[in-house]
């Protein structure tokens, strides 16, 4: 089986391309997630579509054979997630797709409701994904597994155990980053070069954060 994971562009690029505001590193968890399954003989890639444009990421789309794509979805950037869902149903009828991340967690009934996604995988994902492409694979009842969630018959059906299958050892893992994936780290800012930006937005994220308390305490 083939399994593409995907992070979508990081909200609107051409809005905020000078301000290091937007993720100015490289995210971990879909690496983790693939060299997991990889390590189960499963043929996973992922791609980080950070900066990429949408024209860009169709062709790619039509290039890649797969059978399953998952997609992070963070609240931020869930636009982006929803966008990329309707060009791969669009242009990938037959592809299973499955949602995880922090907003597709918690606001999993409302996804399931309003958009054409497969499966969400709820917190953490190594076991329950491995689990769910298992199932999928050798026709498995989705009811046995742990912290998924998905529509039955127009019902919603959800297993919260976000915590089971949880991964106690985490030096159990592979390693995220294989020698080959490490040059994707290329379209991220150089930090050495940014530190007064650097600066700038953590500066920003605390002025943020204390002016939410303050409405929030007034
Ligand atoms: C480190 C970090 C960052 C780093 C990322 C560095 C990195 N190497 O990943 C930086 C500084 C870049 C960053 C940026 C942002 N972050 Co941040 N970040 C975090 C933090 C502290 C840890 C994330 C992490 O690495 N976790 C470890 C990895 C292994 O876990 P993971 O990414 O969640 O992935 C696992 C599961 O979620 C799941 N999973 C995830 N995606 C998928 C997809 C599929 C298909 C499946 C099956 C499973 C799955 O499986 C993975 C492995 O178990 C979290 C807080 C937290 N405790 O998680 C906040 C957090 C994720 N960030 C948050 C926010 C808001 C942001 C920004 C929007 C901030 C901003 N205004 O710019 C940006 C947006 C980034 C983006 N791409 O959209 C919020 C998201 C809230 C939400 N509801 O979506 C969090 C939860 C913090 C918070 N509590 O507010 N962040």
């Amino acid at each position: 089986m083939k399994i593409l994971l995907i992070y979508p562009p990081v909200l609107d690029i051409s809005k905020y391309r000078n301000f290091i505001s937007i993720a100015p590193f490289p995210m971990v968890g879909l690496y983790y997630l693939s060299s997991f399954l990889n390590k189960f003989n499963y043929n996973c890639k992922v791609y980080d579509f950070f900066s990429e444009s949408w024209d860009h990421i169709e062709c790619i789309l039509k290039e890649e054979d797969c059978d399953i794509i998952g997609i992070n979805c963070l609240t931020e950037s869930r636009f982006s997630s929803f966008r990329l869902l309707s060009l791969i149903k669009k242009i990938k009828k037959d592809t299973i797709v499955i949602f995880g991340g922090h907003h597709a967690t918690h606001m999993c009934d409302q996804l399931l409701n309003n958009f054409n996604i497969d499966y969400i995988v709820l917190g953490e994902g190594e076991n329950k994904l491995l689990n769910l492409v298992r199932a999928i694979e050798r026709g498995i009842p989705l009811e046995s597994l742990r912290g998924i969630a998905y529509k039955k018959k127009g019902v919603i059906i959800k297993d919260l155990g976000y915590a089971s299958n949880s991964i106690i050892d985490l030096d159990s893992l592979p390693f995220p980053f294989s020698e080959q994936n490490r040059e994707l780290f290329r379209k991220y800012p150089d930090l050495k070069n940014k530190h007064l930006e650097l600066f700038v937005h953590f500066f920003y994220q605390f002025a943020q954060f204390f002016i939410h308390l303050f409405y929030f305490l007034a």
